[in-house]
């Protein structure tokens, strides 16, 4: 029996929800995955009103609500498209959807007006920071201290900026990510050729060793802190296709020896609609005893996983009571609706205690972390209350520092461990 001591003080029950909100409000997240930019590869990150109304979740939405065709709408400059977004979701709707709305409450964050006519005032508001400081104040106001980026090597834009020495930032971490690689070898193995590496088209022959040793040289380049691919909902492992072995002989046996986690996020289907560019993907429900396969067949690796399919999460869970090398997160893309979050993270919870990360941003646009850390902190706050609460009504009180432990480790703690950040100089 536990002693009355430790369990001492006890949270009341009508203390638990503000207990819970504070503790959320108070951690400082780490946001497992994104596609924010350090400084030091500035140029490529995205910020400010016109990229916020351009993301392309928003670009999926006023196609339902703008007759405009999508070619006609490629053709208009980035300006002109953020105007016509704006227009149609913003002015002419009300702004009710989960994207549409997290537009207004980073408008809101920065004093700036939400129902306004044009964007004249949100332009001017935003070309007027300084970026690097700009970058400070939203990781506060979002409350995160570190994002974890998508660096991607056979990106064009971004590689030569690594070649050249990018300066590492406390405040983010890189991402080996290898879709091009994975997923494209078709396109991208002449690429590894002219970079020194002795590549086939079939993968053939040195290919497996070469990709390795790529692999282990943008690792020293990059120091990143998970390697990382999506991959479709027809995902099978093992099959005889290149994706397959050489992410078995190549890539596997690479995080093991560099002691970092595999990141799949699985269940795309790429470009149902490729008249919508990168709003064109769709989601599939995946055979996931391909990531048993992985976990059993690889015991000493770690991988990071994320599903797109509403019907693969309870499986994920599954897998995850029986595989301790499998970490669950985030509520992806599609997922990323507090009805679905809340769902979803229910179902963590109560399968899985707190040896889960409940969310990543995804964000692609600087500001777009406020409105989702926002998000998150709100609908998990009455589901963790609630979880405490019936705790409570089966006869144990909670403290508030198992709350504030719990919350660490769902925040932070769990990824730090996975992801052995704790360990790197
Ligand atoms: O959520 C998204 O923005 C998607 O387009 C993808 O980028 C996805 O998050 C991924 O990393 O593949
Ligand atoms: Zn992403």
């Amino acid at each position: 029996m536990l002693t009355e001591p430790a369990l001492l003080p006890s949270l009341a029950p009508q203390d638990l929800p503000s207990a819970v909100e504070e503790e959320l409000a108070a951690l400082p997240f780490i946001d497992v995955h994104t596609h924010l930019f350090m400084p030091s590869l500035g140029g490529l990150g995205l910020w400010g009103i016109d990229e916020l109304l351009t993301y392309h979740y928003l670009e999926a939405e006023l196609f339902r609500s703008n007759p405009i065709a999508p070619d006609r709408y490629w053709k208009l400059s980035k300006r002109e498209q953020a105007d016509l977004i704006w227009k149609t979701l913003f002015v002419e709707n009300a702004p009710v959807s989960e994207a549409t709305r997290g537009v207004a409450a980073v408008l809101k964050a920065f004093g700036l007006p939400t129902d306004a006519s044009d964007l004249r005032d949100a332009r001017a508001f935003f070309t007027a920071q300084d970026p690097e400081q700009h970058i400070r104040r939203v990781f506060e106001l979002a409350g995160i201290s570190e994002a974890v980026m998508t660096n991607d090597p056979l990106d064009p834009q971004e590689a030569p900026l690594w070649e050249r020495g990018a300066n590492p930032d406390p405040q983010f971490h890189a991402v080996l990510r290898l879709d091009r690689i994975l997923n494209k070898w078709q396109e991208h193995w002449s690429v590894l050729q002219s970079k020194g590496y002795s590549v086939d088209a079939d993968a053939t022959g040195n290919s497996v060793a070469e990709v390795r040793r790529f692999l282990t040289s943008w690792s020293a380049r990059m120091k990143p802190v998970y390697m990382a691919v999506s991959l479709p909902d027809t995902f099978q492992f093992p099959d005889d296709g290149v994706r397959a072995r050489l992410l078995a002989e190549a890539v596997v046996p690479a995080c093991r020896e560099l002691g970092i986690p595999l990141s799949l996020m699985i269940g795309v289907r790429y470009q149902v609609n490729p008249a919508l560019r990168l709003a064109g993907d769709a989601v599939g429900k995946a055979d996931l005893r391909a990531l048993e396969r992985l976990a059993v067949g690889y015991p000493d690796n770690r991988f990071l996983v994320s599903v797109l399919s509403r019907e693969n999460q309870h499986e994920l869970c599954v897998y995850a009571r029986k595989f301790r090398n499998l970490m669950p997160f985030g509520c992806w893309w599609f997922l990323n609706n507090p009805s679905i979050v809340e769902e979803i993270t229910r179902e963590r919870l109560e399968m899985l205690g707190v040896s889960f990360i409940p969310q990543h941003s995804d964000a692609r646009v600087l500001e777009q972390v406020i409105y989702k850390w926002r998000n998150t902190r709100r609908t998990l706050g009455p589901i963790l209350t609630r979880a405490y609460q019936l705790l409570t009504e089966d006869g144990r009180r909670v403290t508030r520092a198992e709350v504030r432990s719990d919350v660490t480790r769902l925040f932070r703690s769990n990824f730090e461990r996975f992801a052995g950040l704790r360990s790197r100089s």
